[in-house]
């Protein structure tokens, strides 16, 4: 079973490879001020999990450079999301507001709703 989920992965993260989408184009003045803003966000994540990769294909899409955690492997980010984003789950986006205050973003939905509504 672990044998075909590690499979099944590898097979998502080569599709997404040979599928991967086009990114929004800005103007660098733009894309700077982006930059500015997501450097406010972070994705944790898994590598294969395919929750993650359809954020992260949303997040290339809207042209997005937004740092990934993987939750996985690094056992600080792994202890950070269960304890001060309150679960084990996959992706989230932590995301800092401007007051200093954290807020911790479940469901791959509602992660890529709230990128497309702040950022297009
Ligand atoms: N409905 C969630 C599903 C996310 C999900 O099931 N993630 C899995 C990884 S693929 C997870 O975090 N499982 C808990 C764990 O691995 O500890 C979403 O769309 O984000």
């Amino acid at each position: 079973m672990k044998f075909i989920r590690w499979i099944l992965g590898r097979l998502i993260l080569l599709l997404n490879a040979l599928f991967a989408p086009k990114p929004m184009v800005r103007s660098s003045e733009a894309q700077q001020q982006v930059d500015a803003q997501t450097s406010k966000l972070k994705l944790y994540q898994y590598l294969a999990c395919p929750f993650c990769v359809k954020t992260r294909r949303a997040i290339r899409r809207l042209g997005l450079n937004i740092e990934t955690r993987d939750a996985l492997h690094n056992p600080t980010f792994r202890e950070e999301l269960e304890t001060q984003g309150g679960k084990q789950q996959v992706p989230c986006l932590q995301i800092t507001h401007d007051d200093g205050s954290v807020e911790w973003l479940y469901e791959s939905s509602d992660v890529i709703a709230y990128l497309q509504s702040r950022f297009t």
